[in-house]
């Protein structure tokens, strides 16, 4: 595993570098989920491909950016679905963005991993890498620094509302009005990364981004972002829901399979499985 959070550090530094380059323009290219793609995204696509290949015990890859995975070595045994750059689109008006890494034994899917980390290209870079335990790491120069183990508490004050709200349902919509009511802050970018990152480091709170009438399987894609936070976010004593079921139980049939999803604390995803039961 070592070997694997060495390459994704690698990594990270030279995204770092890439992302402070002028060229933030868009390509001819589409990705598999139509979306046209940034330079920046092949970039970093290309990157983590490159610094994987070089580590043995990785089998096979996945990347937002392609259409399908990639076997690079026979006898590796981890299989690594992974968002180059998540918020690319935010990048030109110069917010906070990240990378994701979902860490599979033998084979993708939920029930097989083993690890996850993301990497938070903000005002600082910063590293949270999930294994036994939640741990947050600060690049330092050319090294990541541990900074703190990262633990949830029972309930947080933070309210991140993903989707369209014209498109949500009305009970959700009641939901997430429930907790502005009740005094929670709202705190969303646009970048999952950075929003789910602050949930994390103030101690809870409710990311949202629920099945919508122009999205009804949702929009965030299972194996490269729900299933890596969903394993964060349940390492750190939080929860992670599609509205009714536990997200780590979900299975997958297209690597690019999306998911209504719900991170928080307790107390607030409580408040999600309530209300979703009853429609
Ligand atoms: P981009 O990678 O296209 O910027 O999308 C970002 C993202 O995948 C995730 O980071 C956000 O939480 C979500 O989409 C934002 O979606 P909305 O713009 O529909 O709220």
């Amino acid at each position: 595993m070592t070997d694997i959070f060495s390459a994704i550090q690698r990594s990270a530094i030279r995204i770092k570098d890439a992302i402070d380059t002028k060229d933030i323009g868009y390509s001819q290219q589409e990705n598999s989920s139509g979306e046209t793609q940034l330079q920046l995204d092949i970039k970093c696509d290309m990157i983590i491909e490159e610094e994987f290949s070089n580590v043995a015990s990785i089998h096979t890859i996945a990347s937002e950016e392609k259409e399908h995975a990639v076997m690079l070595h026979e006898n590796g045994k981890y299989f690594i679905a992974y968002d180059p750059l998540d918020g690319s689109s935010l990048i030109d008006v110069n917010l906070s963005v990240g990378s994701i890494f979902g860490i599979y034994e033998n084979a993708f899917g939920a029930q097989n991993m083993v690890a996850s980390c993301y990497v938070v290209f903000g005002p600082r870079v910063e590293m949270v890498f999930a294994h036994n335990k939640v741990k947050m790491h600060l690049l330092q120069g050319k090294d990541f620094e541990f900074v703190k183990e990262i633990r949830l508490n029972e309930k947080g004050k933070l309210n991140a509302p993903g989707g369209t709200q014209q498109n949500w349902k009305s009970y959700h919509k009641e939901m997430v009005d429930s907790f502005f009511a009740e005094g929670y802050r709202l705190r969303y970018s646009g970048g999952m990364v950075p929003d789910l990152h602050q949930i994390l480091l103030k101690g809870g709170g409710l990311f949202s981004y629920p099945a919508t009438s122009d999205k009804p399987k949702g929009k965030l894609r299972r194996l490269f972002e729900v299933f890596p936070f969903a394993f964060i976010f349940k390492k750190a004593g939080g929860e992670a829901i599609d509205g009714k079921e536990d997200l780590m139980g979900l299975a997958y049939a297209d690597i690019h399979d999306t998911s209504p999803c719900f991170f928080g604390s307790r107390y607030e995803v409580q408040r999600v499985k309530e209300v979703y039961a009853n429609n």
